[in-house]
């Protein structure tokens, strides 16, 4: 089973600022311990900070992996883009959240990702990315 992880703005950046929000653990490491967990899969990471470049590899990989997770940080609440990309590929997405974005600010509380996603996780810290596989699983 194929698998990629796609992860959006400033998600570079965990480990490093706002453990109170999002953990203290940097995602390159909590990725190595997902591939030794899921030896049998082959699992793949993406992140980037440009929209454009998140749109582009929803195309590449949207066609022919058996599951995308998607946290598309704050272009979740933005980008009409994005959610349109989802809407267009046939591989299933399932949308990604580390925060209760619920239980953050009201501009939080809009995903233009969810309705298409094949469903949603959200507030369970880094372990939404391990659920989301087992989802798939
Ligand atoms: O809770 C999530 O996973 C979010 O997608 C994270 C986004 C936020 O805009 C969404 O509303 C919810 C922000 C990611 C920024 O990550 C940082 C990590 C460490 C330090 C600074 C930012």
């Amino acid at each position: 089973m194929k698998l990629i992880i796609i992860n959006g703005p400033n998600l570079n950046l965990l480990g490093k600022r706002e453990p109170e929000i999002y953990g203290s653990k940097t995602f390159e490491d909590f990725f190595k311990e997902l591939q030794l967990k899921y030896k049998e899969l082959e699992i793949s990471c993406f992140q980037s900070n440009i929209e454009g470049e998140i749109i582009d590899k929803l195309h590449e990989v949207g066609f022919d992996c058996d599951g995308i997770i998607l946290n598309a940080a704050a272009y979740t609440h933005t980008s009409v883009g994005i959610g349109d990309a989802v809407k267009g590929i046939t591989t299933p997405v399932v949308e990604v959240h580390i925060s209760n974005i619920h239980a953050r600010e009201e501009f939080r509380q809009h995903s233009y990702i969810s309705p298409n996603a094949s469903g949603v996780l959200f507030g369970f810290g880094l372990k939404g990315y391990d659920l989301a596989i087992q989802s798939f699983l």
